[in-house]
């Protein structure tokens, strides 16, 4: 991919104005409050801009939080943000004053324009920090409102003159387990994200339709519902809730074409998803966690279209390791995208031969600096980044996922990745959803449980384990099975609906 950009740049300039000049009344975002066109969206980011510039007070290099579920106006926000040259730090409507707290502190955050639903538990966190404004939106009858502000700012607003380099989005990791790394990215990186694995493995074009889950405080929702959408001219539909049925029901309703959204999403959709068959979807990805085989096969056999993994991580910005749908290996992630350089490592940084179990480690042109944090000297060395995944490379060079470095088991000696015995579970058809962990014991050091929940109507009884149990022994190496296995409602996630495996021996 050609990655030259020129020393001064915006992303908001490149993605949305750059847009406007080529198809000003094309379809851009679709929500609950109606359509935008590309000239309609650079309005509402003029307007924002102008109110933050002037009402506000904000300067290139402010920190500006932004909370709301994904909406247009939302949306509209980010690019605001980025086009006055400050740095968006959005984050998920799921998160709580406590967590919020940490976000403004590390961040260093000054203003936020929130939605007015979600405004009381930042209020909350604001208390005593940094974080002196913020602007609401949602109650356009408000006086105070953001809605409200922007009627009195008509007119183009100049873009801030920024350099490729400056910063732009401060985005924190997920946090399976311990502290959130604040990661940083500048304008350069947004620009490279879209001329990477959008054109090489995507293959968008201006007619598509993008639809999906992620909110767009995760990497993942901003680069597939608005930043990769923008760079091709297509729409995108951004929805408030997403669970299955709403998923579901935008997909046919808005004849969407390319679908966003994690693996168990795709599980959980599967039953009813017959009915898109031979409809407009044409492009279905999975990222964010692992993808079991299981969960490929149930999408196709249910859709007839093969599902495009990809690996890709918030200090990376997006997918860096993938398969289109021509090329997809069942159990594999796929090859590094063109611009990247993926290695698997052992603990002295030396390349493993093929098939052997190590360290994903990744060069690329989206890897990014780190807010101030000890543990910057772990995740970033020799300008590898090492996002904590355990990994194989297989003759033909494509990566195959192992676990997450804290989800290695290690039992009476053998190493188990807890993915591989889930994913073993997920073949039984008693199986909704399962998660697999260590538990001290006195023997064997860890045990392998698994947490289960049973498709409706299942019964949880003993004779429920021994079935799973012998399941698993005859589908893996029978020493992985779970010698324990507790029967849940629920499984515990982040807010970015990855699995929690920490958390599933010490729920709360
Ligand atoms: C895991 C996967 C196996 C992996 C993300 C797409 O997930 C994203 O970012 P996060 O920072 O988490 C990164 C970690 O998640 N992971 C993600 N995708 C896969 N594991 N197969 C996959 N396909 O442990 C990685 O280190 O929350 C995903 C785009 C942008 C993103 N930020």
């Amino acid at each position: 991919p050609s990655l030259q950009f020129p020393a001064r740049l915006n992303a908001a300039v490149e993605l949305l104005d750059r847009q406007v000049e080529r198809h000003a009344d094309r379809p851009c975002l679709v929500d609950a409050h109606g359509a935008w066109s590309y000239r309609e969206l650079r309005d509402r980011v003029d307007r924002i801009a102008h109110v933050l510039v002037q009402e506000l007070g904000v300067v290139p290099g402010a920190r500006v939080l932004l909370r709301a579920p994904n909406r247009s106006l939302l949306a509209a926000c980010w690019l605001a943000v980025v086009k006055a040259g400050a740095i968006a730090v959005a984050t998920m409507p799921l998160l709580r004053a406590k967590e919020l707290r940490t976000v403004i502190a590390l961040g260093q955050v000054t203003h936020a324009l929130c939605d007015v639903a979600l405004a009381d538990e930042l209020r909350a966190a604001a208390d005593g920090g940094p974080l002196q404004t913020i602007r609401c939106f949602g109650d356009p009858g408000a006086a105070d409102g953001l809605e409200a502000a922007m009627a009195r700012h008509p007119g183009p607003f100049t873009a801030v003159d920024t350099a490729a380099d400056d910063l732009c989005i401060l985005a924190f990791t997920s946090g399976t387990t311990g502290v959130p790394k604040g990661t940083l990215h500048g304008h350069r990186d947004v620009m490279s994200a879209c001329a990477c694995w959008p054109p090489h493995v995507l293959r968008p074009v201006a007619d598509d339709v993008f639809i999906g889950s992620p909110p767009l405080a995760f990497t993942f929702g901003l680069g597939g519902l608005l930043l990769f959408p923008l760079s091709v001219g297509a729409s995108s539909v951004l929805l408030d809730k997403a669970a299955p049925a709403q998923l579901l029901e935008g997909i046919q309703r808005h004849r969407a074409t390319v679908l966003f959204t994690a693996p168990t999403s795709y599980r959980a959709l599967a039953p009813q998803a017959a009915v898109l068959r031979g409809g407009p979807l044409r492009k279905c990805v999975s990222a964010g966690e692992a993808l079991p085989a299981a969960t490929r096969a149930l999408w196709r056999e249910a859709t007839g279209l093969e599902l495009i993994d990809g690996i890709g991580a918030t200090e990376l910005l997006h997918i860096f390791i993938s398969a289109d749908e021509h090329e997809a290996r069942p159990g594999a992630t796929g090859r590094p995208v063109p611009g990247y350089r993926a290695e698997v490592v052992d603990d002295a940084g030396r390349p493993v031969p093929a098939g052997v179990v190590g360290q994903l480690r990744v060069k690329g042109p989206t890897g990014c600096r780190y807010l101030d944090d000890p543990r910057q000297a772990r995740y970033v060395r020799d300008g590898w980044n090492y996002p904590g995944d355990a990994y194989s490379v297989d003759a033909d060079g494509y990566f195959h996922h192992h676990a997450r470095t804290d989800d290695m088991i290690v039992s009476a000696g053998y190493n188990i990745a807890a993915p591989e015995v889930e994913e073993a579970l997920l073949q039984h058809p008693a199986v909704a959803e399962c998660g697999v962990a260590g538990v001290p014991d006195e023997e064997r050091g860890q045990v392998v449980q698994a947490w289960v929940v049973l498709r409706p109507g299942q019964p949880a009884d003993e004779a429920q384990v021994r079935a799973l149990q012998d399941f698993v022994k005859q589908t893996v190496a029978p020493y992985k099975y779970p010698r324990r296995i507790a029967f849940v409602a629920e499984l515990p996630r982040t807010a970015t609906g990855k699995l929690q495996r920490h958390r599933l021996a010490h729920p709360g």
